[in-house]
């Protein structure tokens, strides 16, 4: 840049915002690009936040992301982790990728291809230094490997759970290590929330002129819980509720940690941040209140998270939407809001209107399928209306969910019109694939 070229700029800017730009590592010279973190937290169900009614603990920092940003009220995810973080990171429905709908298992030959679409790879080619800490489940061989899909840093598992204190999974009777550092398995001793979370801030420290797609991916809460010492001792009761309150703390104050890093390192004003989980909580912890079913099931409760998002002077603080929203539109909306160029068209949407814009809606129609044992749930999910087939009950029920939440009366008998044109929404959307999914 020319002296002249400086004082302009200054002079339109104020010099004073100018020099702060370029004295902080990750702020961006000259790119007009933003910085992405996506926390996204393991079958933690809809109700588990202070904010969404959750008794018990106190989830302060997780909110003030929802207070100082936006809270989305009906993004769908999908009822497994391998199908959510599919859609995060492609942008499709899982079903783009054979095997991605339902969940991988350690050794299997699926698993996000070698010429997949990723947000990492997107955001890679855009110039973006990318890592991913925490959580894969999108595949354990080598193709398929973070670093071999467009993360240049991994330290975290790759299978769907992990023990918090040991990082194995039991894989046919023994304990196995499940813990990289890139390409190395190597162990690190302690507290899996809080050795993300420092891997997270030493990340963010460091002296990278590039921005950055960080994709912290939380084991927490998911199954089989375990906290430290420190927290059972606050949560004395000696039930499964309790040690969920001690999990839930413990990543809470972690993610706190993270914001206050951002703050210190200045880079709060450039970096988006989104806050989901990847599918409901299960039966035996966590709650989806107001909604019901769980994790593996197409119900709300299965599929609803709190999404939020934070990003100051582009998303007004405290903003509510109660428009849908799905897996899918989370990379194409991320990367219009951090002003990212992407090279491949997306089947989820940009919507970031959504999250800038008080009033702003999405008539769109959005459709999921999951099969577990063989048998196939459908859902269709367009403004109020909801539509949801069993193959187990051979069932077919209309929900209005802004007014029933709890998907509790059909309406499908009153509104056979409604039920057409969802059937109809559902049968597109099918034809899509090859094979297809099927005629409803
Ligand atoms: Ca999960």
């Amino acid at each position: 840049m020319t002296r002249r070229q400086f004082l302009q700029i200054s002079a339109a800017l104020g010099a004073g915002s100018l020099l702060a730009t370029f004295s902080v590592a990750g702020k961006n010279p000259g790119t007009g690009k933003k910085n992405v973190l996506w926390i996204v937290v393991d079958d933690m169900g809809f109700g588990d936040l202070t904010s969404t009614g959750a008794k018990g603990y106190a989830t302060p920092n997780i909110d003030r992301i929802g207070k100082e940003g936006v809270t989305l009220h009906r993004s769908y995810v999908y009822p497994v982790c391998t199908a959510t973080r599919t859609a995060f990171l492609t942008g499709h429905s899982p079903q783009i990728y054979s095997g991605m709908e339902g969940v991988l298992l350690p050794g299997y030959e699926l698993g996000l291809p070698e010429d997949s679409i990723c947000a990492a790879k997107e955001f890679k080619a855009d110039g973006y230094r990318t890592a991913l800490i925490g959580k894969w489940h999108l595949g354990d061989q080598p193709q398929s490997h973070p670093n071999n899909q467009g993360f240049e840093d991994f330290y975290g598992f790759l299978w769907g759970e992990t023990d918090y204190f040991k990082h194995t999974k039991k894989v046919g009777g023994k304990e196995v290590l499940d813990f990289y550092q890139n390409g190395k398995k190597e162990d690190v001793e302690g507290y899996t929330t809080d050795l993300y979370t420092d891997k997270a801030i030493s990340f963010l420290e460091e002296k990278d002129p590039r921005p950055f797609f960080l994709l912290l991916a939380y084991n927490a809460p998911h199954y089989y819980l375990a906290a430290p010492q420190a927290l059972r001792e606050k949560y004395p009761d000696n039930s499964e509720e309790a040690l969920y309150a001690a999990v839930m703390d413990s990543l809470d104050t972690n993610i706190g940690r993270v914001l206050d890093a951002i703050d210190r390192l200045g880079l709060a004003d450039d970096t988006l941040v989104v806050f989901t989980t990847d599918n409901g909580a299960p039966e035996k912890n966590g709650s989806n209140a107001p909604f019901k079913g769980h994790k593996n099931s197409l119900d709300e409760g299965g599929i609803r998270s709190p999404l939020m998002a934070r990003l100051p002077g582009v998303i007004p603080p405290g903003l509510r939407s109660d428009e849908v929203f799905s897996a899918p539109d989370l990379l194409p909306t991320s990367l219009a809001l951090a002003g990212a160029k992407t090279r491949t068209s997306f089947e989820g949407k940009d919507l970031q209107k959504l999250f800038t814009t008080d009033g702003a809606t999405n008539p769109d129609a959005r459709c999921f399928r999951y099969k577990k044992s063989e048998k196939i749930q459908r859902a269709v999910v367009k403004k109020q209306w909801k539509l949801i087939y069993r193959e187990t009950t051979g069932t077919t029920e209309l929900f209005d969910v802004e007014k029933d939440p709890g998907e509790s009366v059909d309406r499908a008998a009153e509104h056979p019109q409604i039920v057409s044109e969802l059937k109809g929404e559902w049968n597109r959307w099918s034809a899509k694939f090859t094979p297809d999914l099927g005629v409803w």
